[in-house]
Parts: C-alpha cells; structure tokens; sequence
C-alpha cells in the first residue's frame, strides 16, 4: 500500500536536512530558499526503507507565514514526520503543525529529535523527553543529518508507523489535490499532487474542479517514473494536453467526473482549539486549497462554513480553520449543503443516519454524497426517496381532500409536485386526468338530490322558456345525466323541451330549408331571447349553421333522427 510521510516541525530545526539526510534529495530547490536557508514551499522525495518499502516524502516549510503550505502538503498524508531540535526543544510551530495533524487526523508518526550532534547528552535526553510527553505513543528517534547517527533507527520506526496505517479510501472514487503545476518542454503542462483515492491511468477523462472543465490524462508518473495506473496514496505527476499553464494550480482537485461537486458552503464538526464565535471570519483550508470562509455556527458542535470561493470536498474530509493562528478545524459532514443551521440534521448526519434526515422526496442520487451504505428505512419511487411517515401523511392529506370535495366530482388535484407521477401510483387511489378519486369513486348528487329535484320541477314548468341555474356544479351534473340541457349566460332547459325544440327545428329547416329566429320563437311561442339561446346551443351541437340572420341545416344534422346531446 503506497504511503505519503509528511515532515513537520518549526522553522529551522532541521526538517529538510533531515530529508536530504534520509533521500539523498535537496527539496530546497527554489533560488530563495538557497539564498535565505529556508523551505518556502513543499519538496517531494522517494524514501526507501529496510526490506525495499518505499514510501513518499513531503517536506513542508516551518516558517509562520507558511503554515497554509504546511496544510497543503501534509493534507493527504499517512504518516507525520515531527521534527524537534535537540536544543530548541518544541517551538510554537512545533505545537501548531502537531495540533494541524491532530486535526486532519493524521493519528501515527515519528519524531525525530535532530541535531543530536550539537547538544550534549543531558540536553539531548531533555529534549527526548520532552518530546515523549508532546507526542505519546509515536516513537521518539534521536538523529543528526550531519552524522548520519540515528538514521537506521529512524527509518526502522517510520517502518513500524507504515505498517500500522489503515488506508480506508482507496475505493472511492477519483481524486487528487493539485499542489504543483508546470510546463514540460513538449510534453505541455503536468500537475503533481498525492492521489487521494481511485487510481489515475493515460486515457482517462477527469474533470478539473472547480474550474468543471474535462481534461484527458495523457500519461501518469510516479516518482519520475512512467507508470500504467497511478493508485491512491501515491505521489503522481499527471500531463494533460490541452491545458493551459495558466488555467491550472494549486488547489484544483482532478477527480473522477460527477464523483465530486464543489460548493460554497461545507457543513462540519467542529473541533475548536481557540473559541471560533458564531460569525467569524476565518481561512478554511482543505486539500491543497483554501477560501476565506465565515462560520456559521449551528448549535454547540457543528456549522456551516459559509466560502468566499467554491472548494470541492467529500463527506468526512478535515478543513482546517485559521486567522494568524491555527483556531481549530472540522469534519464534513455535507460537502455541498442548503443554507441552514439546523444542528438537528447535522447530528443525524454525524451518525451516519442519512435516512432520518429525509422526510419528503428527494432524489435518491442526491444523498449518495452523504454516506457510502445503503439508505435503508426509506420508501422509494423511480429516483425518489421519502420517509414512510411523509407516504401516510400524503396519503392521508389527499384522502381527507377527498372527503371534503363536491359529491359531483369527488376527486382532488393531483399535487403539482415533480415526484407526482413517480409516487402517486403507490396509493391506493385512481387518478383520472388531472384528478384523484377513491378507486371506482362515481359523482353524486349527495345532499343536492332535493335541489336537484326543485330544478327539475321549475324546468318542467318553465316549457320552452330558459330558466337561469345558480350552481352551475350542478347543472353540468344534471346534463351528464340527461336531466336537463345547458344553454348559454348559465340558463338551462328540460331535456323534454330541448328535444321537442329540435324537433320543431329540424322539421320547418327540413320544409323550408331555413329557419330565423323570429319564425322559431313564433312557432315554440316562447320568448325571444330563449329561441336565441336555444339556436346558438343548436349552432354549437353542430345542427344548424349560421348564415347572415338566418339558419340552415348542417349535413350530418338534416339526416339525423335528432337527440338531445349527452
Ligand atoms: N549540527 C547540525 N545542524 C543541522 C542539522 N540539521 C540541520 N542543521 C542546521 O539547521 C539549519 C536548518 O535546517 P533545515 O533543514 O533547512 O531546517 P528546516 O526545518 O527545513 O527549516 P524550514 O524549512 O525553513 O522550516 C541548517 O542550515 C543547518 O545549519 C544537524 O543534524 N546537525
Ligand atoms: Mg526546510
């Protein structure tokens, strides 16, 4: 299993000589950090060690002012590499980079006491001390770059370390933090970074985040050398044509397309080493990148990281918080959240209890960001998922709307929601167009029968004269029934009458072959505006036809024995 060892430890106490010692390798390859005799930026080196276990090396620089590099490279590492100097002991730095590593839980390491060669024996057992009590339970080597005393015993310890870590992500998908990028005399721009997880081969197409542009992996290396697949844990260094020096840096993440999303907001665990009030302005640092970020705290232990700029993170990634010092740090429990601040959630989310967090649908895919195992206790529709509670409550809701809906159509609307046609076909009701009935459900009159009867009685009576019908509901019932036909301006008609007006229609079109409105009114002996509306309903039935102020026969009608349309 391929390891990353990162090297930690305040300014000048020997980090980078002690690489060099190790890897033969001078990371200090930057003319500044010749000239001034400090590391600036991260350096990279291949360590073998007894048995031919070959590890990565990160040297990181010491310096305050660099303490957001110093995240950058020891983010992804396995293993720390703490280096004390014999007669300094620990210094501020020494203290930060270990709270750092605490913090990304970077959990095993070394330290090694350095400059063995300077100090005397008592000040040197001092020192072994002092770093036994700051770092329990790592193994505390005393070595000197200079003489090469210690070394042996040093790379048997880091051994030991290697073996203890457990790699657990190696099986998620794609992705590694940029942390180099340059331009190779034909081979176009590279970036190198440490693979966090998934494996990187030529051919592949990954997705250059948060920039979201697809990239193809021309060829991959590792430690110099040319391999097949890059695997996670790896150092790798990757071309990709097409890509510009420019368009690339560190702090990108080349991940697997549509594994990954960046965000501007992060939900978290806190772990607080200074009070981070609600509010607070701070660096959020992640992978190798970092944003300015305001914190919004969602009761006692969790918050929202509200990002000036989008950073691509996944469930359980450590961000660290820091202003001029290291305030703390976080665990993501959401990699791209709503607006909240909702600790309720973020507690079933800390669980590991995603399906608590669901009540109405969501898009099953959504949560996959969220937790590697199965969503169980939830109901699912084509890509929906909801609680079962949500389902009986639905359910529920409708059968009451139901019950509360008009007799003369006693459905509801179906919800205007985009998991209705997926949902809907899990209750026990019919939809019927737009609507939902109780299955075999038929439109009654209920308590409108006496009304019903009243109408029927006036329409009677009223012959050939329109009577005007209030609830319309009503009318429309009665006509689907046959009781009655409806005219326009919500008048009505017995059926009888309407059929004995058609009768009388078609029988003076039949003779004279046209009828007006004067002559039908004088034969029904009715009222003016009833013989109006009587033939404009006829017009609409599609048995008379319009012509100037008279009337004639449509084909199909003038063939017709004539019925009262249902
Ligand atoms: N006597 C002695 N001096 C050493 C040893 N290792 C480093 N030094 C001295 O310490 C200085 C700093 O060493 P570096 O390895 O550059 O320190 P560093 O921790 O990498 O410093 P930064 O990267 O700037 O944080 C060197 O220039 C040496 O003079 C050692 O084993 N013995
Ligand atoms: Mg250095």
């Amino acid at each position: 299993m391929p390891l990353t060892v990162g090297t930690a430890g305040h300014i000048d106490h020997g980090k980078t000589w002690l690489v060099r010692a190790l890897t033969g390798k001078d990371t200090d390859r930057l003319p500044e950090e010749r000239r001034r005799g400090i590391s600036i930026d991260l350096g990279y080196a291949p360590l073998e060690l007894p048995g031919g276990r070959r590890l990565s090396l990160v040297d990181v620089p010491g310096h305050e002012r660099f303490v957001r590099t110093m995240v950058a490279g020891a983010s992804g590492i396995d293993l720390f590499l703490l280096v004390v100097d014999a007669g300094e002991g620990a210094r501020p730095q020494t203290h930060e980079h270990l709270a750092i590593l605490r913090l990304l839980g970077i959990e095993r390491g070394v330290v090694a006491v350095t400059k063995a060669d300077a100090v005397d024996a008592e000040t040197l057992e001092l020192a072994l001390e002092e770093a036994r009590e700051l770092v329990p339970g790592a193994d505390v080597c005393a070595v000197s770059a200079r003489t090469g005393e210690g070394l042996d015993e040093l790379r048997a310890a880091l051994l030991r370390a290697a073996e203890g870590v457990e790699r657990e992500r190696g099986d998620r998908p794609t992705r590694l933090y940029v942390d180099r990028s340059f331009t190779l005399r034909g081979i176009g721009t590279v970036v190198t970074g440490t693979l966090w997880s998934g494996s990187i081969g030529a051919g592949d197409v990954l997705r250059l985040e948060p920039r979201g542009r697809d990239v193809r992996v021309r060829s991959v290396q590792v430690h110099d050398r040319e391999v097949e697949r890059a695997e996670a844990g790896q150092r790798v260094a990757v071309s990709l044509p097409g890509v510009e020096r420019r368009e690339v840096g560190r702090g990108d993440a080349l991940v697997a397309p549509g594994a990954y999303r960046s965000s501007y907001r992060l939900d978290v665990v806190l772990e607080e080493l200074a009070p981070v009030p609600d509010g607070s302005h701070v660096q959020a640092l992640l992978g190798t990148a970092h944003a300015p970020a305001r914190v919004v705290r969602a009761g006692e232990r969790y918050a929202q990281l509200r990002l000036a700029a989008p950073l691509l993170a996944a469930r359980g990634d450590r961000v660290i918080l820091r202003r001029e010092t290291t305030l703390g740090g976080g665990r993501v429990l959401d990699p791209y959240p709503r607006r909240h601040r909702d600790p309720a959630r973020l507690e079933l989310l800390e669980r590991g209890d995603v399906a608590a967090t669901v009540h109405a649908p969501v898009l099953a895919d959504s949560l996959r960001h969220l937790t590697d195992g199965e969503l169980r206790g939830l109901g699912r529709a084509g890509p929906w998922v909801f609680s079962h509670a949500w389902l009986e409550e639905l359910e529920q809701g409708l059968r009451e709307r139901i019950a509360a809906a008009d007799p003369l159509d006693p459905g509801t609307p179906v919800p205007a929601a985009p998991w209705a046609a997926d949902v809907l076909p899990l209750l026990a009701l019919e939809r019927r167009g737009a609507k939902l009935y109780l299955p075999g459900a038929a439109p009654s009159l209920g308590p409108r029968a006496g009304e019903a009867d009243e109408l029927e009685r006036e329409l009677a009576e009223a012959g050939m004269r329109a009577v005007k019908v209030a609830d319309g509901e009503l009318a429309r019932f009665l006509e689907s029934q046959g009781r009655l036909v409806r005219l326009g301006d919500g008048y009505a008609i017995g059926a009888e009458a309407y059929q004995a007006a058609r009768d009388v229609l078609l029988a003076e079109a039949r003779a004279a072959g046209e009828i007006t409105l004067a002559r039908f009114r004088d034969l029904l002996g009715c009222g003016r505006r009833d013989a109006q509306l009587l033939l404009e309903r006829f017009d609409a039935d599609g048995v008379t036809r319009r012509v100037g102020d008279r009337r004639v026969l449509r084909r199909a009608a003038g063939a017709s024995t004539g019925r009262a349309p249902s």
